[in-house]
């Protein structure tokens, strides 16, 4: 039996790897500097693995900015757009032309070029974001870096002999999207043409010595039809001719095959990973599926989660598999890469944000390669007194976890007893409400502006957070700061013109740190950063006890706000379902109990900020479609209780106080009747890069409440001429109906600078006053 692992997380300890990409963006330092530094943080990363007792360490899942976009560059997949970067470009310090690599990822745009970047959307069901692929029905492929080559190089100089890691051919090609093709042309046509570059890559690796290559499959964990099965067949049938020596670890993840076991048992390959964690009772399945000789590679180990892993009911499985096909057929390994892990839980020693005994619990990366070594030798029976030692107290903490008074809640459990389905719905239906809410309100009745709720959050804001945390100022002297700042944006939203104001956002770092950090159950970190994007991360809150609100959390500042302006101030909170998206979930209980639980606790808030005098309460739910299960047979439970979540937290207000909520990057097609069963009065969502595509969905369910298409893309500092945003509410209300039309950005303010945001939302207003005359015209 052998350990390996399926990735390790990139962005180092220190977040190192953003540190010196942005240097090297901001041209501070050159190509050079940039590979050195990036070398010795791979070596750090294979020799940590190595020291842990890992058999089988991954290379080439390390990337400067993405994975699939590597594979791109790999497979030469560049679109046109870039190709006069890519011929500028000759030095070749690194693997692969970085500058063109970038430009990709991130656009170019100074006196010389002015070129868009490639699309990002989630990678799957994790909060990591990949870049988009494009396909065109000429396209061709051609190798166009080393960088698998390289790091397999690098790793083995430094004596740590690898397993290279790629993304299989298919799953390629599905992870991108069709450009400029007629509608009959499909990606997987591209796949004849794709396979002798993936058959040279491979007899390149199998000349220099490799033994085993991680070829990651993830789409045979979702429902896929029948072409993408014929491309499966005839991909591995070539791939598999091609080297006889090389041994192809066929890797998925996320899910469980299901059906597609049939097909993923019988491929010519020497190996299947498949996740145990995300879909324990396919073991027995896939072992009668399995060809044999086949080596089976049991993720065990949760790669995406932060528990420590409960060892004995792992070994139970290891021995299940290894009694039916042997022992030198089992490898283990976490089960999906660990990039979506923090680093090193030693790294915590904050006990107010990670108490010691939540602490006992978890494992980060790191650790999660200790256990994957205790594991092997626990079931090789080659165990140490000392390694006894270590899996008692391991076992121990885990069966701690279950009986921990800081788990249970007596009053949570109560109320969550109690629920019932009143408690899910408003008063009166919308079309009763929304003349209260305006008369409530006093907003113009057509084309009311608003903004998402955070304004730039400056480096000057940031460092007030900071001192403040570090006892550099008190606590009276930090409020008094941020009060300062509220005071100075309602004047300045009321100079603009705005009608309903916000308060800004001055006290939140991340919107979902930010409620862990006030809830009870959530612990959080100082270090826990987990890759969201190229060089941008977060820290995801932890959940490990049921959830209750001790205190009111946002009241203070709204409540501020709207005392210092005669306009009404929206409250501003992150929904129940985001912030369990966005968070590591308890694994002793069901993601919809949790949910709920949450949103018990907005809900206290809501009803708080209602009793304050807050007229209007925006609820984000940024995340509530990426929360949809991979499979669609597993949708309708999901939306059911993602959905009750929702109106759990919002329906306790009156009649009169409007339900805002907002959404950005989300398709709405398939889940629009959801979206009109969450009832919220407004909800507003980003639709001004598809020129307010995404409204169309709305538009054929006739949806019957307000919503704010945003009419301005806040990602680019560019400044949107009121013009320009006439049009696209005269786009808007050619289909919708204008009284049911708000005005407002595509998203919130906080990574925008002053100079655009000021000018921006003066050319949006004037638009509304336009857009209102222009209707008082016609009646
Ligand atoms: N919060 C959380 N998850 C998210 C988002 C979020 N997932 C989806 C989407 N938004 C991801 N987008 C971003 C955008 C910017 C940043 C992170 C994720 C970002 N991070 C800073 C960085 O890495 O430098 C750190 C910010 C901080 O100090 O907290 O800018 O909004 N949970
Ligand atoms: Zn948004």
């Amino acid at each position: 039996m052998i350990t390996h692992n399926l990735g390790y997380p990139r962005i180092g300890i220190n977040r190192d790897l953003k540190k010196v990409v942005e240097r090297y963006w901001n041209g501070e330092i050159d190509k050079r500097t940039l590979d050195e530094s990036v070398s010795s943080l791979k070596v750090m990363h294979w020799t940590t693995q190595k020291n842990a007792g890992i058999d089988m360490v991954p290379s080439n899942d390390f990337s400067l900015y993405d994975q699939v976009l590597d594979t791109a560059m790999l497979v030469g997949a560049v679109p046109e757009r870039y190709k006069k970067i890519f011929q500028e470009e000759d030095d070749k310090i690194y693997s692969y032309p970085i500058d063109t690599y970038f430009a990709m990822a991130r656009g170019l745009q100074d006196e010389d070029h002015d070129i868009a970047a490639m699309e990002m959307t989630k990678w799957f069901n994790t909060n990591y974001h990949y870049i988009v692929p494009e396909f065109t029905p000429d396209q061709e492929f051609q190798c166009l870096s080393s960088k698998i080559f390289d790091e397999y190089e690098e790793a083995k100089s430094v004596g740590v002999i690898t397993k290279p890691v790629l993304i299989g051919p298919v799953s390629f090609l599905l992870l991108g999207k069709e450009k400029d093709a007629p509608d009959d042309f499909h990606r997987l046509d591209l796949l004849d043409k794709l396979l002798p570059v993936y058959q040279n890559i491979l007899s390149k690796l199998q000349s220099m010595g490799v033994e085993w290559v991680q070829i990651e499959e993830p789409f045979l964990g979702l429902d896929i039809d029948e072409d993408t099965e014929i491309a499966f067949q005839q991909a591995y049938q070539k791939l598999g001719e091609e080297c006889s020596e090389l041994k192809l670890l066929l890797t998925t993840y996320f899910e469980g095959l299901e059906d597609n076991i049939g097909l993923a048992g019988k491929l010519p390959v020497d190996g299947l990973h498949v996740d145990l964690v995300e879909a324990p009772d396919q073991l027995g399945t896939i072992i009668d599926h399995l060809d044999e000789g086949i080596s089976l590679s049991l993720g065990v180990i949760d790669g995406r989660n932060i528990w420590k892993t409960n060892l004995e009911k792992a070994a139970e499985s290891i021995q299940q598999a290894a009694e039916q096909l042997g022992n030198d057929k089992i490898m283990i390994a976490p089960s999906c890469s660990l990039l979506h892990c923090p680093v090193d839980l030693e790294r915590e020693t904050d006990e107010t944000a990670l108490p010691a005994e939540v602490k006992r619990w978890m494992a980060f990366a790191n650790q999660k390669l200790d256990e994957l070594t205790l594991l092997k030798n626990y079931a090789s029976d080659s165990f140490s007194e000392e390694e006894q030692q270590l899996f008692k107290e391991h076992q121990a903490d885990i069966s701690d976890k279950g009986k921990s008074e800081l788990v249970h809640n007596n009053s949570v459990q109560q109320r969550m007893q109690s629920l019932d389905d009143e408690m899910l719905k408003r008063d009166h239906p919308y079309n009763e409400r929304k003349e209260q809410q305006e008369e409530h309100l006093n907003v113009p009745g057509l084309f009311p502006t608003t903004t998402i709720g955070s304004f730039p959050q400056t480096s000057e804001v940031r460092k007030w957070r900071s001192d403040f945390r570090k006892g550099k100022i008190s606590k009276k002297e930090y409020e008094e700061r941020i009060e300062g700042a509220i005071d100075e944006l309602i004047n300045r939203q009321e100079e603009i013109g705005l009608d309903l104001l916000v308060h800004g956002e001055f006290e939140r770092n991340d919107m979902v740190e930010y409620f862990g950090e006030h809830f009870a159950g959530f612990a959080f970190t100082r270090h826990g950063w987990v890759q969201s994007y190229g060089t941008r991360g977060v820290k995801p809150p932890i959940i490990y006890g049921d959830v209750h609100r001790p205190e009111p959390v946002t009241v203070r500042w709204s409540s501020y706000a709207q005392s210092q302006t005669d306009k009404p101030v929206k409250g501003m909170l992150t929904g129940p379902v985001t912030i369990l998206q966005w968070s590591f979930v308890r694994d002793d209980q069901s993601r919809e109990e949790t949910a709920k639980q949450i949103a018990l606790a907005i809900r206290d808030e809501v009803e708080d900020l209602e009793e304050a005098g807050i007229q209007a309460i925006q609820i984000d739910e940024p995340a509530f479609r990426e929360g949809l299960p991979l499979r669609r047979k597993n949708w309708d439970p999901y939306l059911k209780w993602a959905v009750d979540a929702f109106r759990l937290a919002s329906t306790v207000v009156k009649d009169c106080t409007q339900i805002h909520t907002h959404m950005c990057y989300s398709e709405f097609n398939d889940i629009i009747e959801h979206i009109a069963r969450l009832d919220a009065d407004v909800i507003s969502m980003e639709t001004s890069r598809s020129q307010m595509e995404l409204l169309e969905a709305f538009v054929e369910f006739d949806y019957p409440n307000e919503i704010g298409p945003g009419v301005y893309d806040i990602h680019s500092p560019r400044v949107p001429s009121t013009s320009e945003i006439i049009s696209l509410l005269e786009k808007a209300a050619d289909v919708l109906d204008s009284s049911q039309l708000w005005v407002n950005p595509d998203c919130g303010l906080k990574t925008r600078g002053w100079e655009e945001t000021v000018p921006s939302l003066k050319n949006m207003v004037a638009a509304a006053k336009q857009m209102r005359e222009k209707q008082a015209e016609l009646e």
